[in-house]
């Protein structure tokens, strides 16, 4: 393998892919394939050299241009997406045509030209699980987190879309012989995350005078891992993984939106409570976990950074010096959560 498309390689997670396979495997050249959408930031791939990394600004619902550039390369590693569940309840069409109709173009070029192709999808494709204290196992019992076994049951349109996706590439695996693996992860976080998101909107609304704001109670679990772990984990099944399997990826990070809201004001130095309860999401999932055995086993993937506390304390470092990287977007993020209450 020499020459790599990395789709919505200019957004967060694949950003970070970029990063990690040029430091990481000299011999790697990639092509960006970008729209360059609200979520997307030249920036992101700043100071990282021109021989190795080229960016195209293209949509992946463009079938020509897909074409034309899958037909040079040995691997598509595919991170484009629209990404926000909150998003996906306002507008859900742009979450078709990206992340089925995109999906499928780049699946029909991999196919004519035999082309490895690795899919990054999310564990919210499996919907949502009960509280650990509404468990008899408490979350450690058998199917109580979820595995590459666990039912399809996505709850949102950007998780639907996901799971749309996902079927596509199974259907493709099977029917065509595409050389094709799937990764489902939890909740990223760490640096150049959209400040849409629910960790770098506090830090960045705490940063601006605002207060935080908490959906609902807070109850829910999300399982985080930092993206420098998604993406060793994407690299080690890419290059090492069963063609046709679907790996799981987490670094066994649960925490409760209150609990990490509360270690974010902690870390800022601001009052426990000091942030506002606000309408909950709609169809709101309650709990993620990953079993991440099967990749942990199989492949000898472990997680780096699981200091979460430490992780956050960088992530936190990272927004307060670069306010130039999200401070344009802010008023319009927070002027649309505040229509819906939020
Ligand atoms: P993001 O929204 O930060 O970035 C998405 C990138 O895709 C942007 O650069 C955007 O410009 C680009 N893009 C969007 N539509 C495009 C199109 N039509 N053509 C070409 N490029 C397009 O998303 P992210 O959080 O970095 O997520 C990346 C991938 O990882 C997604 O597939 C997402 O489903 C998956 N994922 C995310 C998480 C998470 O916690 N954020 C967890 C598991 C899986
Ligand atoms: O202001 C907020 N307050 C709040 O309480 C926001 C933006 C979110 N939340 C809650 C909702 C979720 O329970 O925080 C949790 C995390 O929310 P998001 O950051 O929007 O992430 P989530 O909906 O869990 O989805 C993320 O993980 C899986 C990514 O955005 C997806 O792309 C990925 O597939």
């Amino acid at each position: 393998m020499k020459n790599i498309i990395v789709t919505g390689g200019a957004g967060f997670i694949g950003s970070n892919f970029v990063h990690y396979v040029v430091n990481n495997h000299p011999h790697i050249q990639v092509t960006v394939l970008d729209k360059l959408t609200y979520a997307g930031n030249e920036q992101n791939l700043a100071g990282l050299p021109k021989e190795r990394v080229k960016l195209v600004v293209g949509d992946i619902a463009n079938a020509e241009l897909v074409d034309q550039l899958v037909q040079d390369v040995d691997a598509v590693v595919h991170y484009a997406a629209e990404s926000h569940n909150d998003n996906s309840l306002n507008d859900p069409f742009p979450f078709l045509q990206t992340n089925i109709v995109g999906t499928y173009n780049l699946l029909e070029s991999c196919r004519k030209y035999d082309v490895r192709y690795h899919h990054v999808s999310t564990d919210e494709v499996y919907g949502d699980l009960a509280l650990r204290e509404d468990l008899p196992g408490k979350g450690e019992g058998p199917g109580e987190k979820f595995t590459a076994e666990t039912p399809y049951n996505p709850s949102s349109p950007y998780s639907a879309t996901k799971a749309g996706s996902d079927l596509l590439v199974k259907a493709w695996t099977r029917s065509f012989n595409l050389k094709a693996t799937i990764s489902n992860c939890s909740n990223n976080y760490g640096p150049y995350q959209h400040i849409e998101k629910f960790i770098p909107r506090q830090i960045t609304n705490i940063l601006s005078g605002i207060r935080p704001k908490l959906y609902g109670e807070g109850k829910n679990v999300r399982d985080w891992i930092h993206t420098d772990d998604h993406s060793s984990a994407v690299w080690a099944i890419l290059t090492k993984g069963r063609i046709g399997e679907t790996y799981l990826i987490g670094a066994d990070g649960e925490e409760n939106n209150k609990d990490v809201l509360e270690l974010i004001l902690e870390l800022m130095d601001q009052p426990k409570e000091a942030y506002d309860h606000v309408n909950d999401r709609a169809g709101h999932d309650l709990r993620y976990a990953i079993d991440s055995s099967k990749l942990r086993q199989e492949l000898g993937w472990t997680p780096q950074f699981t200091n979460f506390r430490e992780g956050l304390k960088e992530t936190i470092s990272w927004y307060t010096d670069n306010e130039n990287w999200w401070m344009a977007d802010k008023k319009a993020v927070e002027t649309n959560y505040a229509k819906k209450g939020q």
